[in-house]
């Protein structure tokens, strides 16, 4: 490599094979063997495919198609309805596999995490075989089968996970990085789309080694700032580290004011703003808070918190600002003046989305 990294990382990516369809044919011995594909709607018409079996593939059913030219490629495709709990419940289960292993976890989605083995906390002696030990947990305990690469950085293993597809393991060892790097299509190459990859087709650039004997500034204003990550992928370096997820647990906003707040119009106007981009992390995040914690700073520095908590999670806006008003009004505010607010969410449960929620009439009467 012309960069020799000062210590040699060991990362492994481990994707599940056909996860959700292969979880519905787990659990459901009747879809065994057979062409499935999980999604479609409630009704059973329209929609699109989630994923398909890999029975279903060799007809070229694939994830994000609508499921009616799914069913024309294969008209004896079986739909089966998502049920999202059982992949979280899976996907769980496969990170208590991982985490035998190491701390150093960074879930990409539900069946996709990147692992760094570089200490090997077991003392299991190679990448490869805690890449193979994890294959053969999921195997045996899940019932459920997972493809490994195998390399010195995130993108050369999550390439080579792909690469023997389903039930695979591909090792790139670190001396042949940067061949394999030059060999790569330029589609294959993070953040290149359609369009880029046709653009760069146009160029004469068709693999990693075309884009090799571009400069860094040419790279960067053909493509703009991903170009310079081109440059240094190609050569086989990729410095970035897995960055082990950290649950959310607590999310809010603040703000502190250039003039002291006097009046309580004012304080609410201001607590309508925090609400607002409080709200929208909420959303973004898809996260909902059974506590909601108004902070308010005065004009001394003192500084107070009072809390409500609710007893289902709450995300909506309303409730946000009406609630920090409410705490507002009964934290004393009459001769203070106030520098800084803010607006806070925690206690988060999952949010379920109001379609998912079936009236059972036998539950309505709940005591
Ligand atoms: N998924 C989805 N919509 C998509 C792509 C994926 O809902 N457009 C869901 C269903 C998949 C899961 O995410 O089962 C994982 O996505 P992958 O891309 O890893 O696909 P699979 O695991 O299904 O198949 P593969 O064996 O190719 O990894
Ligand atoms: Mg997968």
């Amino acid at each position: 490599m012309s960069d020799t990294p000062k210590y040699q990382r060991k990362i492994i990516h481990i994707d599940m094979d056909a996860f959700y369809a292969s979880v519905e044919q787990r659990d459901n011995p009747e879809l065994r063997g057979k062409p499935i594909a999980v999604g479609g709607s409630p009704e059973g018409r329209g929609g699109v495919v989630a994923t398909a079996s890999y029975e279903a593939r060799k007809f070229g059913v694939r994830s994000a198609m609508p499921s009616k030219t799914a069913l024309q490629l294969c008209p004896d495709l079986i739909f089966v309805y998502p049920r999202f709990s059982a992949y979280k419940e899976a996907s769980k289960s496969i990170r208590e596999i991982f985490r035998r292993h190491t701390e150093l976890i960074e879930p990409l989605s539900l069946d996709e995490a990147y692992l760094d083995v570089t200490i090997d906390k077991q003392g299991i002696g190679s990448a490869i075989a805690i890449a193979e030990h994890i294959r053969a947990a999921i195997k045996a305990e899940l019932n459920l089968t997972a493809s490994a690469g195998v390399s010195v950085s995130k993108f050369v293993a999550k390439i080579a996970s792909a690469m023997k597809k389903p039930d695979g393991l591909t090792f790139i060892a670190p001396s042949r990085v940067e061949a394999f790097m030059e060999e790569l299509p330029v589609e294959k190459f993070f953040g290149v789309g359609r369009v880029t990859a046709e653009k760069m087709k146009k160029m004469g650039l068709h693999k990693g080694i075309d884009l090799k004997g571009l400069s860094e500034d040419e790279l960067i204003r053909f493509f703009g700032k991903v170009g310079r990550f081109y440059y240094k992928i190609v050569r086989g370096i990729d410095d970035r580290v897995v960055e082990p997820y950290r649950e959310t647990k607590s999310l809010g906003a603040e703000d502190t004011f250039a003039h002291d707040l006097i009046t309580v119009a004012e304080m609410y106007a201001e607590l309508d703003k925090i609400a607002q981009t409080v709200y929208d992390r909420l959303f973004r995040a898809k996260l909902a808070g059974r506590t909601i914690t108004l902070k308010v700073k005065y004009h001394d520095f003192r500084q107070i918190t009072r809390n409500k908590s609710f007893l289902a999670p709450v995300s909506d806006l309303n409730t946000i600002a009406a609630t920090a008003k409410q705490l507002l009004l009964s934290s004393d505010v009459s001769d203070k003046k106030i520098r800084l607010l803010g607006i806070t969410l925690s206690n988060f449960g999952d949010v379920v989305p109001k379609s998912r929620v079936r009236k059972n009439p036998d539950q309505l009467e709940l005591f």
